[in-house]
């Protein structure tokens, strides 16, 4: 470990690799560029010391740095024991900025980072799961008066914080990130479609032409992982509860059956429900030899693992995040990553592109919590529909690409109920 007096992280020499990746990704991350550059002179954030407590990569360190630049102090902890990437950490530790985060810290430890965060007295926080509002509603109630504002990333998180405001125990104003139509949809759809799909082809490097890819759950997250296989060349077979659901799918050209029916054709499993028991015993009975297994769904309730591991007559690791279950019959089933979140165990979480959005949003919820957060009912506050528009306007302009104005007729038109038949 290599501790500083204002960093603690695993090992300083780290930072020359942790530098490239964050240079590598912000060259994918141009709209919090754009920002960084657009507020450099102005410095919105002068003054203000943002506590963070977020997974430390090289997207959140693009994220960090944009802060720094608008002029704010930032002081950082990781929002999970095991997402901080240590040669991140210790690029941000010799950037000068206050960084207590390592991966595989014990839940002591993970406090601590906390701790030391808000020791630097905030006057933003921003959070991904909430932790560090926690922190301060139940350990450090004194620093509350001086906090202007919060942000949240996350659909726990801001549940959580939704729940508390309804109590009137919040004690500064919120702003829910994640329901920010570009954080939640494109995080979901295209951050997990594709960075699922790659967990898989890391954990197996197998073909996927031509398999039957199993998608259970058609929400965001099934709905952009069977896009994305459809894409490369699967039959993609969608399981649902939800008739709805099960609809769109059809009509989006998936083949859709129940669990009990795809588990004797599927080549390769995904659980993407946010349900338990959604592949069990009986499941495991009828699949072919070979058949692979994961899970992208939040909780690793989705495959029974102990059923598994119960009708396993042996069980080895035949690669990284790859577990062969030889069953009473010969058969071998493979599971990924233990059936947790394969795009995160297996992969490298959702592309800078994506998270670039995500995270636009968060840099722009501190400018507007810095400016008004002193004068907002202490709720959870909504991202303005105009954010969404402006950020995606930027996307597009940053990808070279120009859309369409409504003309002033075609505004009339659009507005006046007397138009029409
Ligand atoms: N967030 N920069 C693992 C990520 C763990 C993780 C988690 C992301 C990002 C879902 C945030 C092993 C990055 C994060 C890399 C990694 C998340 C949990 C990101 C995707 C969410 C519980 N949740 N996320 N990049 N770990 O991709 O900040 O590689």
């Amino acid at each position: 470990m290599t501790t500083g007096s204002n960093f603690k992280v695993k090992d300083l020499s780290m930072a020359e690799d942790g530098q490239m990746k964050i240079e590598w990704a912000e060259s994918r991350m141009p709209v919090l560029m754009a920002l960084r550059e657009k507020y450099r002179e102005s410095q919105p954030l002068k003054g203000q010391r943002i506590a963070g407590c977020l997974h430390v990569t090289k997207e959140t360190a693009v994220l960090i740095r944009t802060l720094k630049a608008a002029g704010a102090e930032v002081a950082w902890s990781g929002c999970n024991p095991l997402s901080t990437q240590d040669d991140v950490a210790a690029a941000l530790a010799a950037d000068g900025i206050s960084v207590y985060a390592w991966h595989g810290l014990s839940v002591e430890e993970f406090y601590w980072a906390i701790d030391r965060t808000l020791d630097f007295k905030p006057t933003l926080t921003l959070d991904d799961g909430a932790d560090l509002i926690m922190r301060v509603h139940t350990k450090h109630l004194e620093l509350a008066p001086g906090i202007l504002g919060g942000t949240e990333e996350t659909t726990t998180g801001v549940h959580r914080l939704r729940a508390m405001a309804k109590d009137g125990k919040l004690l500064y104003p919120i702003l829910a990130v994640n329901d920010a139509e570009t954080k939640w949809d494109f995080d979901n759809v295209y951050g997990t479609g594709q960075s699922s799909i790659d967990g898989i082809l890391r954990a197996t490097s197998v073909l996927l032409a031509g398999k039957n890819f199993v998608v259970a759950g058609y929400g965001h997250c099934g709905k952009g992982t069977a896009a994305r296989a459809k894409g490369m060349g699967c039959n993609v077979i969608v399981t649902e509860v939800k008739p709805t659901a099960a609809l769109k799918a059809t009509l989006e050209g998936m083949r859709v059956m129940t669990m009990d029916e795809a588990a004797a054709v599927g080549d390769i499993f995904i659980t993407a429900t946010g349900m338990r028991d959604v592949l069990v015993g009986r499941h495991f009975e009828r699949m072919k030899d070979g058949a692979i297994l994961c899970n992208t769904g939040h909780y690793d309730v989705e495959i029974d693992i102990a059923a598994l591991n119960e009708m396993a007559t042996s069980k080895r690791t035949i690669r990284p995040n790859c577990d062969e279950y030889v069953m009473n019959d010969g058969r071998r089933l493979y599971l990924l990553a233990n059936g947790r979140l394969v795009n995160l165990a297996a992969a490298e979480g959702h592309p800078s592109e994506v998270m670039d959005m995500s995270f636009a949003n968060q840099f722009l919820g501190m400018l507007r919590m810095a400016k008004e957060g002193g004068n907002l009912d202490k709720t959870v506050h909504d991202v303005s529909p105009e954010q969404d528009q402006e950020l995606a306007s930027i996307k597009l302009e940053t990808m070279g690409l120009s859309i369409d104005r409504l003309t002033p007729e075609q505004v009339a038109y659009a507005t006046d109920y007397l138009q029409g038949t």
